[in-house]
């Protein structure tokens, strides 16, 4: 991650006092209950596979992604949001008490980062609790180009001057793209953009998900190359369909006969329809799928694995409800995500 300049500065207006009155605003929060809560979990949901994955990552194993050397401490009583730009009818400021005093949902949805290898560590499923932030902007005069509006692409800026931009089309196409100011029933953690992030299914989170946001500009694509789009990152990055194999471990030396191989599968928005597991140059054979939460959220998946003394390759792969099929094609993480497949050789003992 390249340090931003100017942070000496930022260091010192965001974490005054070590950030004294950010924790003790955040300590005096207490989250009403949303207007909307998620559905309940499936018990399907859940496989009891020793090594896979928890259907919700609990915020302290959450991964976390970002250019700070230091942390932003924002005070919620002092913190506003402004929109503002193009299309724009009713230039707009919002308090965090604001944000409270709206009807809040609440909705499972997993993130995932551009810069995940295949097989890697930065994806995480969690419950965010927020507003929609397609009715914000809707309440400020905002139209979608769909609907003829002049503004295809929202900046978000932060309050450590990061910018991610976001197509307005998909915020407010009816999916659940939110402002959020709650994880797993806690006000956001200070690491994942406390009072207030974005959040939107379906793409990468440096095109989505800004922490610590203080500003929202709607303007064009034309008009303007945020953060990493200037460093030559796609500026438009749906997630890419992928899978990962979380147990067995790479290099794992299981006991010949029953192994149990699982992991998660994630294609947010779209849905995961099927999960295939390769052993060797074998054919694909299906995995167990567990149930679906909602299609913006990651599914476990699990293969008993009737294992045969020797080394072993095993792959996975996905198939999203597009009925796009998982690529072997390996592509570099740069510039709109990793594609290819997960395996991992493991030696039966
Ligand atoms: N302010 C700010 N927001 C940010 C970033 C950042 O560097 N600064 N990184 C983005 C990236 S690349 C990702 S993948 C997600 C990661 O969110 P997390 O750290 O809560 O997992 O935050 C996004 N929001
Ligand atoms: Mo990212």
């Amino acid at each position: 991650a390249a340090a931003s300049a100017g942070v000496g500065a930022l260091g010192r207006s965001f974490n005054a006092s070590r950030g004294k009155d950010a924790i003790a605003s955040r300590e005096g929060i207490v989250l009403p209950a949303p207007a909307s809560p998620a559905s309940d979990v499936p018990r399907g949901a859940r496989l009891r596979v020793p090594g896979i994955s928890p259907f919700l990552t609990p915020a302290e194993d959450f991964y976390r992604v970002d250019t700070a050397l230091i942390v932003p401490k924002v005070d919620a009583d002092a913190w506003r949001l402004r929109i503002h730009g193009k299309g724009v009818a009713r230039v707009t400021s919002l308090s965090f008490q604001d944000l409270l005093r709206r009807g809040l949902v609440e909705r499972d949805i997993t993130l995932t980062c551009v810069s995940n290898e295949v097989g890697g560590p930065y994806v995480g499923n969690a419950r965010w609790i927020g507003v929609r932030l397609a009715d914000v902007l809707a309440e400020c005069g905002v139209v979608p180009p769909v609907r003829g509006g002049p503004a295809d692409q929202l900046v978000a800026r932060s309050v450590d001057g990061m910018t991610i931009g976001t197509p307005v089309d998909d915020v407010m196409d009816g999916r659940d793209a939110l402002l959020a100011l709650g994880m797993n029933g806690e006000p956001l953690p200070f690491e994942h953009g406390f009072p207030v992030r974005m959040v939107v299914p379906g793409l990468y989170g440096y095109v989505s998900a800004c922490k610590w946001i203080e500003d929202i500009e709607l303007t064009t694509f034309d008009a303007y190359d945020p953060y990493w789009v200037r460093r030559d990152w796609a500026a438009k990055a749906p997630v890419k369909t992928q899978s990962r194999i979380d147990t067995p471990k790479p290099f794992a030396r299981p006991t010949a006969g029953t192994v149990m191989v699982a992991g998660v599968a994630w294609a947010q928005h779209r849905g995961i329809d099927k999960v295939e597991v390769r052993v060797d140059d074998g054919p694909w054979r299906s995995a167990n799928l567990a149930a679906e939460d909602t299609r913006d959220t990651w599914r476990q998946w699990s293969f008993p694995w009737q294992a045969a003394p020797g080394g072993h390759t095993l792959t996975v792969r996905a198939t999203d409800r597009t009925g796009t099929v998982q690529t072997a094609e390996r592509t570099r993480t740069s510039p709109d995500g990793a594609s290819g497949r997960h395996s991992v050789v493991v030696t039966v003992t």
